[in-house]
């Protein structure tokens, strides 16, 4: 049975046969298939996720989807009754070959009828499972199939086509990715993360699937931070990160410490010289993006550059109380509501510290939290972080916080005293310096 445990021991073997030697040990590695095949390619990481099983049928690559409701994990406190596949959301990653032959059995055991769209993938019509248009619905309780060839490479996704808002609203949708079958370089990490947004009222667990635009729950493979796994990747290595979105919005991803190109979408390669260097990649919805770096050692943040994204809910509909002194108010309703804090008159990074002790409604995460080497991260959602280390044990293991070589992190500091003599005026831009603003300074009456 092919999963990412057996793949992991045989990394293990692998690390073993060569010893304890350099970092390039494992860029040597070899990766296996269910059949013990050597195969062409470095198995796609899907965090938080898995790999979808396949068997060999004569010469055919079989493979078998579920579509089902199912509870499922946000983070630590908060379950979520989400559609999907084979017990997850996102479904499990289909891996292929370019060349393959694919046949999916898809069996639905949701309530109404869906199919499943092949997203980006070059078939034959009558398998591109649009219900109504390329085929029946699959009734609950049956089973169809699809099949088809590989004639392409690259980042597809799949997703129902019946029902859409409810049925992808609610999370049945994951990745297809074809490898090259002649990759034209090594790939040493490769990770997938599915994009989504949830209206889930605190204190429920059933996502709204009828709202448009209201989310109050973003997620990297449905899982918000801190409970997003990490990326662990040694430096040097050449990385690889997919990004798929289905949801309502575009999600701008950014990625610190490095630049990035984008060296692919869900329509295929981007030619070399059209790439053009980013930190910030904007996903939009029906699209996948593929980009590629070389790994710089660090703690590096990967989050939505939504500034309500990378944050849970309840940070939506609360008043603006930034500069309200709120003492007063405090006391007044600590008489109808014992225990009552009043936050926020000074930000929200407050809300982060007392989120530990503070109790919300049930099944509802704090805003933000999450805790670093240097106190509360005070971030949520689409947050993640990349952790690049010159030495690595395993790919499988935190390698704990970044030990920064002295002299690199940043502290306190003595304000020089040409700084502290300088008035606010001082400190603002000279207009005599700016002609545009010069001229105009100069001639007020
Ligand atoms: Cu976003």
């Amino acid at each position: 049975m092919h999963s990412r445990y057996s793949m992991i021991f045989l990394m293990a073997l692998a690390l073993a046969a060569v010893g304890s030697a350099s970092t390039t040990a494992t860029r040597a590695e070899e990766h296996y298939g269910p059949d013990g095949q050597r195969l062409p390619y470095t198995p796609v990481v899907t965090p938080n996720g898995s790999t979808l099983p396949w068997r060999m049928v004569d010469g055919v690559k079989e493979f078998h989807l579920v579509a089902e409701e199912i509870d499922w994990e946000f983070a630590p406190g908060m379950v979520v009754k989400c559609w999907g596949y084979n017990g997850q959301t996102p479904g499990p990653t289909i891996e292929t070959v370019e060349g393959d032959q694919v046949r999916i059995y898809v069996t639905n055991r949701l309530p109404e009828p869906t199919a499943v769209h092949w997203h980006g993938i070059l078939l034959p019509s009558g398998m591109d499972g649009v219900q109504g248009l390329s085929q029946n619905g699959i009734p609950p309780g049956e089973t169809y199939v699809y099949e088809f060839t590989l004639r392409q490479h690259g980042t597809q996704m799949y997703h129902s086509h019946g029902d859409e808002m409810t049925q992808i609203g609610l999370g049945t949708m994951g990745f297809f990715i074809i490898h090259p079958r002649q990759p034209t370089h090594r790939i040493d990490r490769d990770f997938a993360i599915f994009l989504n947004e949830w209206a889930i009222s605190p204190g429920t667990a059933r996502p709204n699937p009828n709202v448009m635009t209201n989310f109050d729950i973003f997620t990297f493979n449905s899982r918000v931070f801190p409970g997003t796994e990490l990326l662990v990747a040694r430096t040097g290595d050449r990385v690889r990160i997919r990004i798929a979105n289905v949801a309502q919005e575009s999600h701008p991803i950014h990625l610190h410490g490095h630049n990035f190109q984008v060296v692919a979408t869900d329509g295929g390669d981007v030619p070399i010289a059209a790439r053009w260097p980013e930190t910030t990649v904007l996903v939009a919805p029906g699209q996948t993006r593929d980009f590629e770096f070389t790994a710089n050692p660090g703690d590096w943040a990967m989050h939505c550059h939504r500034r309500h994204h990378p944050m849970n809910a309840m940070g939506h509909d609360i008043p603006n109380v930034i500069g309200v002194q709120q003492a007063q108010l405090e006391e007044k309703i600590r008489e109808l509501l014992p225990g009552y804090m009043a936050m926020g008159e000074s930000g929200m990074h407050e809300h982060a510290l007392h989120a530990a002790h503070h109790e919300g409604p049930d099944n509802t995460l704090p805003m933000m939290g999450g805790d670093g080497p240097f106190g509360t991260v005070a971030m949520g959602g689409m947050f993640t972080v990349l952790k690049v280390r010159d030495r690595l044990e395993s790919y499988d293991v935190d390698p704990g916080w970044y030990d920064n070589p002295a002299g690199t992190v940043a502290g306190p500091a003595e304000l020089p005293a040409y700084w502290q003599s300088q008035s606010s005026a001082d400190r603002a831009p000279s207009p005599a310096r700016n002609p545009q603003m010069g001229s105009t300074h100069d001639h007020q009456p």
